[in-house]
């Protein structure tokens, strides 16, 4: 097998036009591997962090230099010459190399850029479409049949994603009743215009928020839900059958650690947690609303428990985030907490694809639904596409159906379903962990 020869890092820009890391793997038979690093807004505090530069003048201190002089110095040197296919061998490395619990040191955006580089350029080398190589790394090879995500599309933006003055971070459509992968993104891009429209016929602008939905000022977050009826009837798809509703709270941005208390905008109120997941359980009698992303703040255990309970009674999947950061030892605490029904897979939370692999690996051994995730500041790279293939994850969560740097999942993900042929099948509804 190939050894790693050369790493070399640029600072590039996401799609907010913050600085990011893009790196490139050569490995001694000439293949190379490139891999760019996504960016979060609303993160979680346990998440791995993130290195940057800090100057005040300079990218408003955003710079990730420090972060390519790491690849291009230290970890080049102590992965040169390296098996490039020894990947969790190369992870452990990189983890000891830089010796913190959250990855401080050598920034979780430089490892994390080495570590999924490294992975591109030995598929390359083998040959090996990026699925078929992660799927051997996720000791999936014996399974038949591969999995196309259902799709969890974002069409209306709100908290920290866009000015819409909603509570609420993420609307979602989820097309659970199309035949196919492909018809699930026509039911998306649909739905998606059809929304655009009635924000337009109801005087808002249709411009769009960081993950490309819509964000119309509304007084009150649920307003939302009627819309959306009204965008699925109006391509013809009957809500609740063909497609569903999903939210991302993304709770502990209004969270009040002081008062103890969520305090919401849209309308104005301060509810205890018991109050919150009350108003959720009223959204759910309303509309069908199956999946639900940190409905809580980050570190409310026993609530989590509670809402858990509450909400899955309610044929909700419950989907931790920011409180289960990608990171297996959270998530077996969930586990034996019954806390949360699903996981969200974020690479850049972790830091590393070996241990991305092990917190798939665990949920799917405990039946947790799994949902590969972008950031909310990505590129154009499509991983997380391959991943989500390659591990059965059966859902994925990418943006809304504008902005390249969300449609490219979804590009890659139709030119992977033509490859596969015969061989894959869509999720659908059976992915969600109700
Ligand atoms: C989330 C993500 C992605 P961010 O909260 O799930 O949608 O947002 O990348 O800003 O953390
Ligand atoms: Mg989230």
């Amino acid at each position: 097998m190939a050894a790693i020869a050369g790493l070399q890092a640029v600072e590039i820009l996401d799609s907010r036009g913050d600085p990011t890391l893009r790196v490139t793997a050569v490995l001694d038979d000439g293949s190379m591997g490139e891999a760019s690093v996504p960016s979060g807004a609303s993160t979680g505090i346990h998440e791995a962090h993130e290195l940057r530069d800090g100057e005040d003048q300079r990218y408003r201190g955003k710079g990730v230099r420090q972060a390519v002089v790491r690849v291009e110095g230290e970890i080049l040197k102590a992965l040169k010459k390296r098996k490039a296919d020894a990947q969790e061998r190369i992870d452990e490395t990189l983890r000891r190399l830089d010796g913190t619990e959250h990855k401080e040191r050598l920034g979780a955006n430089a490892i994390l850029g080495v570590s999924l580089a490294v992975a591109r350029a030995v598929a390359a080398s083998a040959r090996l479409p990026l699925y078929a190589y992660l799927r051997r790394l996720a000791g999936k090879e014996q399974e038949p049949t591969y999995v196309l995500p259902l799709p969890l599309m974002n069409v209306v933006n709100g908290g920290k994603h866009a000015d819409s003055g909603l509570d609420i971070q993420e609307f979602m459509v989820l097309p659970v009743g199309a035949p196919s992968f492909p018809e699930a993104v026509r039911a998306g891009s649909e739905i998606f215009h059809a929304l655009g429209d009635l924000v337009h016929a109801a005087g808002q602008s249709r411009s769009v928020g960081d993950e490309g939905g819509y964000a119309p000022r509304l007084e009150r977050n649920d307003e939302v839900f009627a819309l959306l009826e009204r965008a699925v009837a109006a391509t013809g798809r009957t809500v609740g059958r063909d497609v569903v509703f999903g939210l991302d709270a993304a709770a502990s941005e209004f969270h009040d650690a002081k008062e103890r208390a969520y305090i919401l905008k849209a309308p104005s109120v301060t509810l205890t947690a018991d109050r919150l997941v009350a108003l959720y359980a009223e959204w759910i009698g309303k509309w069908p609303v199956k999946t639900i992303e940190d409905p809580l703040e980050q570190d409310d255990w026993d609530g989590w428990t509670k809402a858990t309970e509450k909400l899955r009674g309610l044929g909700v999947q419950v989907v931790g985030d920011d409180f289960f950061v990608t990171n297996v030892e959270r998530l077996q605490r969930g586990i034996d907490r019954k806390c949360a029904s699903a996981i969200l897979i974020k690479v850049n939370q972790i830091g590393t694809l070996s241990e991305t692999l092990a917190a798939i690996e665990l949920a799917q051994k405990h039946r947790y639904g799994v949902i590969i995730s972008h950031r909310s500041g990505e590129t154009a790279d499509t991983f997380i596409a391959d991943l989500a293939v390659a591990t059965n994850a059966g859902q994925i969560k990418t943006g809304s159906l504008s902005r390249s740097e969300r449609v490219e999942k979804y590009n890659r993900l139709l030119a992977i379903e033509r490859e596969l042929g015969e061989n894959a099948r869509y999720a659908g509804a059976s992915a969600l962990s109700v």
